[in-house]
């Protein structure tokens, strides 16, 4: 074997082991509070899940580092060492020779295949059981049900107080789902366009959201917190952009959050910014987002309470007999209702902060009290939504854009929509 062959091999196999040394530490420092972290579960159901995986992972790294010790080991013995050092007895061979070749050993390859059978059969044994355990999300029936509902590009909440999906939602919300820790909390996955899937990786595993299908699941968080989440079935365009947080809240706070986001919106004072803000809002953007107590789904241009043919006053598609109705024309369909704005801590898809620097150092349900709105994120979002998150050219997802408002006209639109606490 010539110089620059070995020097070739002898750099490989450097590498080799310096990237997987690379991805053990990399791994170590991402499960280390890392937001989308599967590996530091806060729930029981994500519990579950890393006591499934964790085994495996240890079991996969033994055999890992077996088999590459291995073949190491077996390059290092019977390795070509040249006329200039071989000595032909530590495993040092000339250019032309060979060790004695064999063919077969049945001991051997009967090891080799009944040690992974056995492994793969625990493996699955305690999968299938961890599995049956996931799948276990019967709720009682007074239990709360939330219907989560994926569009391109965020996620809309429809809270059922009273487990019964098939009365209209006590009040809907987007992109947050807020939850009493401690308890299960059931969910409704359902899907107005494409498929998308739901996965909150603290809590639980991910679950799709599939158009004319209703998949039920349940997360639990044991702590109070904010857990971040991502669609994760590729959607179309602004797939990446479509995130979404899980806060935990005290069953107290939770009661008190639950409280404030059925009360309706209250029309602002005459003559103020945010009157004038809620007159524009009125004209332009009322056809798409429902404000309780302001708008309705009906609503395609001022309050109005009989909804249009085919769609019921909480802005759901209801003309069909069950489910979306997959047609050229079917949008997404609706718009994130607005009604208490203020108390989420981002918006559009969860990729922007609603209150600057928050984190999680102002209580959730302080934040509309104590943030600092982030204004320049909300205003270009108004001015320019598909400049900050693309939606699709045809106009029949994601909001558009408004051009035509001047800084002022944005300016009241941001008064008004500060009152939607
Ligand atoms: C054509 C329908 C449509 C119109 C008109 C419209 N929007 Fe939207 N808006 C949407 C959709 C859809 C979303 C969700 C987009 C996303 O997150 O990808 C959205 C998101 C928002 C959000 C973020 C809400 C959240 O919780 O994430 C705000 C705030 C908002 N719009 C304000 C406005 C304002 C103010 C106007 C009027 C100037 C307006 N919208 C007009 C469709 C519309
Ligand atoms: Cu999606």
């Amino acid at each position: 074997m010539n110089k620059r062959l070995r020097a070739l091999v002898w750099l490989s196999s450097l590498l080799v082991i310096a990237g997987t040394i690379a991805l053990i530490v990399v791994g170590i420092v991402v499960t280390d509070d890392h937001p989308l972290s599967t590996l530091s579960p806060v729930g029981r159901q994500g519990r579950d899940i890393a006591r499934l995986i964790n085994p495996i992972f240890i079991v996969a790294g033994v055999v890992f580092f077996l088999v590459q010790g291995a073949v190491l080991a077996l390059w290092w013995r019977y390795r070509v060492g040249g006329s200039e050092s071989g000595d032909g007895e530590h495993g040092f061979y000339e250019d032309d020779e060979f060790p004695d070749q064999i063919h077969g050993n049945d001991r051997l390859e009967i090891a080799w295949t009944i040690i992974p059978t056995i492994l793969l059969a625990v493996i699955s044994v305690f999968t299938l059981v961890a599995l049956f355990a996931l799948d276990d999300v019967e709720a009682s029936e007074e239990d709360m049900v939330v219907t989560v509902i994926g569009q391109q590009w965020w996620w809309e909440y429809q809270y059922h107080l009273d487990g019964n999906t098939d009365s209209p939602p006590d009040f809907v919300t987007a992109n947050e789902l807020v939850i009493p820790a401690g308890v299960d909390v059931a969910l409704d996955i359902k899907s107005r366009d494409v498929i998308h899937s739901y996965w909150i990786p603290k809590l639980n595993g991910k679950r799709d959201a599939v158009p004319g299908r209703s998949h039920d699941w349940v997360i639990q968080a044991d702590n109070p917190g904010r857990y971040r989440g991502q669609c994760t079935e590729f959607c179309g365009l602004s797939h990446g952009y479509m995130k979404m947080v899980a806060v935990a809240l005290t069953p107290a706070e939770f009661a008190q959050w639950r409280d404030n986001q059925m009360t309706a919106a209250d029309a602002p004072a005459e003559g103020t910014a945010a009157a004038a803000g809620w007159d524009t809002f009125r004209q332009q953007c009322a056809s798409c987002h429902v404000i309780n107590g302001l708008t309705s789904a009906a609503n395609r241009d001022g309050p109005d309470d009989s909804p249009p043919d085919g769609w019921d006053i909480y802005g759901e598609f209801n003309g069909g007999d069950a489910g979306p109705v997959l047609t050229e024309e079917l949008v997404a369909g609706a718009a994130p209702n607005l009604t208490h704005l203020m108390t989420r801590g981002t918006f559009a898809g969860s990729i922007f902060d609603l209150y600057l620097g928050a984190g999680d150092h102002i209580p959730y349900l302080e934040l509309a009290n104590q943030g600092t709105l982030n204004r320049g994120d909300l205003e270009a979002w108004i001015y320019n939504a598909p400049e900050r998150k693309p939606a699709d050219a045809d106009g029949k997802r994601g909001m558009r854009a408004f051009p035509s408002l001047s800084p002022e006209d944005i300016d009241n639109v941001v008064a008004f929509l500060s009152t939607l606490d």
